[in-house]
This record gives structure tokens, sequence and C-alpha cells, in this order.
């Protein structure tokens, strides 16, 4: 059945206008000032915001760090990730040190069936030689066309010349690679020095065995090397006013290769106060930092120097997180069903940034960056998903009033401004008052190539 969207105020990325929407099978059939509901489902949006749905380019549904395996799998992240408002995520397939891209595939897959949103993958690279690189292509025709190299974990990190190998490659396939950027051998012997001292167990020293330089000085070699790569890469969960500051100067001076930042609400929201009060619950890598550059990235996100907002969703319980010493607890936070909502709270309620940066952060350059076509803006022949959001009312978080599968919220006694109300995926009336009306019914999305933004 047609669906009839009246009386709401679509914002996309470069503007907002008051008009009807009407969805015919999987896409946007028309917009026009007045539509007539006759043989078609009308949802009244009067007072509210229609927007593009959102897509978070950054979770970890079901992964195994070797020590844990994460609360959610795509069943439960996927449903979590519709209820708060996002129609697309972006998981990242993780290769095995010794497998193949397409094991990685396969496996993520496997584990997505049943999502209840749409979903792509990023390709995690344990390493790159001559067989992965000839891989490469493959992922690229199955529509994989974005990467994500470590410079941490002992599983997973690659060293600087497989990481200029793999940028010169990904640049070649119209494909790009996200890196998480961290100084390892400086962190690894921050922990000994901590460890040594025999009172650096807790988890205020999560954030002391990874401090600022770990990220800045991680984030520097990362430029250089994209500059002799001559290749575009991606900051991701960028923390540190230090980190942003090497950005920034890249940018003074280059176009290109263009450097892209995300950061994450995380990062946006909470400080590393949050370490000595049950401090476990937030650990995650990188860690919270000071306010002073949960400011510097506000104002990175103001002037234009933040591309896109992901979550970094990788959800433990309690009990997992339940470890006496810091480095033995499981990494990461949940948090993709908060986004959309924590944003327009906090970044437009909040009067920090406007709607219109917010739908550009959380869908139209995670679209373009991410070969997401016909996504992340409302318009005639795009696919409609669609999230409808209303400011009129407000909740406080709490530990268990979110559909993760997790029994904590690191955001728990926030106020939150504005609720997700509806939900469109796929040109299905999916979410309506918090209730999912259709599960299950999200589809694997093969990717066109990057796009520049
Ligand atoms: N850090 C990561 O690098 N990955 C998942 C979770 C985290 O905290
Ligand atoms: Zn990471
Ligand atoms: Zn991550």
């Amino acid at each position: 059945m047609a669906i009839v969207i009246r009386n709401g105020v679509i914002a996309n990325a470069y503007g907002c206008f008051r008009a009807d929407i009407l969805i015919e099978n999987d896409r946007i059939a028309q917009i026009e000032s007045s539509i007539e509901c006759a043989n078609a489902e009308c949802i009244d949006a009067e007072g509210c915001f229609v927007m593009p749905g959102f897509i978070d380019t950054h979770t970890h549904f079901d992964l195994d760090t070797g020590s844990a395996v994460t609360a959610d799998d795509f069943v439960t992240g996927t449903r979590a990730a519709i209820l708060g408002g996002t129609t697309t995520i972006l998981d990242f397939a993780t290769q095995d040190r010794d497998g193949t891209l397409t094991q990685a595939y396969e496996k993520w897959q496997d584990k997505a069936r049943g999502s209840s949103c749409n979903y792509g993958f990023h390709m995690a690279m344990a390493r790159f030689d001559e067989s992965v690189s000839e891989e490469m292509q493959k992922m690229h025709d199955i529509g994989i066309t974005s990467y994500k190299l470590y410079m941490v974990y002992d599983s997973l990190k690659v060293d600087d010349g497989a990481i200029y190998m793999a940028l010169k490659r990904a640049k070649e396939l119209g494909s790009i690679i996200g890196v998480h950027c961290e100084n390892y051998d400086l962190l690894k012997a921050i922990n000994t020095e901590l460890h040594k001292n025999g009172a650096g167990v807790d988890p205020y020293s999560h954030a002391l065995s990874r401090p600022n330089e770990v990220e800045a000085e991680a984030v520097a070699k990362l430029i250089y090397i994209a500059r002799l790569a001559d290749a575009p890469v991606n900051i991701v969960h960028l923390s540190t006013e230090e980190a942003m500051l090497e950005v920034r100067r890249h940018r003074a001076c280059f176009e290109k290769p263009y450097i892209y930042v995300e950061t994450c609400p995380q990062y946006l929201l909470l400080n590393d106060d949050k370490y000595h009060d049950d401090g476990r619950r937030y650990i995650m890598s990188p860690p919270l930092r000071k306010q002073k550059d949960v400011e510097a990235l506000w104002d990175a996100l103001e002037d234009g120097n933040v591309d896109t907002i992901g979550t970094d969703h990788c959800s433990f319980t309690l009990a997992q997180k339940n470890k006496c010493d810091y480095s033995d607890v499981p990494n990461g936070i949940p948090g993709v069903m908060y986004r959309p909502s924590i944003m327009l709270s906090e970044g437009l309620l909040g009067g920090r940034c406007s709607i219109e940066k917010l739908v550009k952060l959380m869908s139209y350059n995670p679209a373009k960056l991410y070969g997401l076509t016909d996504r992340g803006e409302i318009k005639v022949g795009a696919f409609a998903d669609m999230t409808i959001w209303s400011k009129e009312s407000e909740h406080v978080l709490t530990d268990t009033n979110h559909a993760h599968n997790c029994d904590y919220s690191p955001y728990a006694g926030l106020t939150v401004r504005g609720t997700i109300r509806d939900v469109i995926l796929n040109g299905r009336h999916v979410v309506h008052e918090g209730e999912l009306l259709v599960s299950g019914s999200g589809h694997y999305i093969a990717r066109d190539e990057y796009t520049d933004l």
C-alpha cells in the first residue's frame, strides 16, 4: 500500500521546507505541497520533522573480540537501530589474520540475516598482501567499497607500510579506508608503567593509558601516509582536540588528499569524569576525554571539520565488564539506538547546531562517502527510508528504557528532548511511537563507489 506523509517539515542536509510525500513501493514517488491520501496509508506529521533515514556507519554487532562476544547481535542491534530512527547500519566484517576477505564477508552475511534495518559491511582487514589486494576487487564487485585498518589490537594491527599500500589499492577501486588511530607501542608502554606502579588498574587508568598524544601522533602519521599514497582516508572515532588540530593543519594547507573525520556521540556528550563512577561501563577505545576535548569537537562540528557521526556501538553487559583490572575489560559501549535522538536533543534543541547539519552528519554525508546511492536525502526517486521526529515530548534515559541487549546505559540520567515517532524503511511503515510494527525487513545493500564530500 502506498503511504502519504502529510503536514511535516522535510529536513534535508541543504534545507527545510513544508510538503507532503507520496511513497510507492520502496521509493519516494512525489513531493508536493498537498497530496491526497485516497488509497494510501496516511501518516500525519504535523509539528514534526521528516528526515532521510539515519545511517550509522560504525557498528560492531556479533563481534567476538577473542575474550568476549558483544551483547548485541544483528537481531537485537538492528532492532535497537530502527527503533531509534537509524534505517541503515554499516558493520565491520572482520577478517581473521589467517583468513580471507571472502570468508569474513560470508560470515557477516550469515550473522546479519533477520536484520530489522538495512545493512552493509566495511571490511576490516587484518593483513594486506597480494592475495588480499586481489580480493579487494571481488569485494568491490559485491558492494563493499570501504575498509577499516587498525593501528592497535594484537589480532588486527597492521604496520604503516600495509596502510600505505592498502590506501593506494583502495583508491584504485574507488573505495575508502577508515583507520583506528592510536600508537600501540606507546599505549602498551604506558600500560606496563601503570601496572608496575601497582595502583594503575582502576577504570580511570584506562584513560591514563591512552592519553591524547597517543591518538594525535597516530592521526598525524596517518595524514602523512595518506599524503604519500595520495589517497583519501577517514579517521574514525576521533576524540581529541590535539588530533583535530592535526586535521585542521592538513586542511589549511592541502585540498587533497581528503582527510575525513568521524566522531561519536560519546565524545561529544561524556567526559573522563565518568571513570570515577562505576567507570568500567565507559571503557572504550579511544577513551572518554577532558571537557576541553568535548568542546573542541563541538567547535569542529560547527565549523565543518567533522564529516560524519557514527556510534562505534560495541555493547557488553555489566557482567562482561566486571573485571578488576581495566585492561581486562572488553572495550566498547552501546549507542546505536540513541544517536539520532540524543544528537537532535543536545545538538538542535541544545542550540549547538542546525537540523540541516545533523542530517548532513548522520545521513547525507554517510550516504555519499559510502556509496549509498539514492539514500541520505528526501527527493523524488530516492529510496523511502525516513525518520519522523517530534520535538514535543521528553524522557530521561535509564539503564533499562532502551532496546539494546545490554543491562545498562552510558547515558543513564540524560534528559532527551524530542522523540523518534515513526520510521519508514524500504517504503514500509516499520516503527510507530516506540513500537516495532515490522521486524526483520532490512536487507543487504551492495554499495557503489565512494564519492568525495
Ligand atoms: N573500540 C574499538 O576500537 N572497537 C570497538 C569498541 C571500542 O571501544
Ligand atoms: Zn576503532
Ligand atoms: Zn569501532
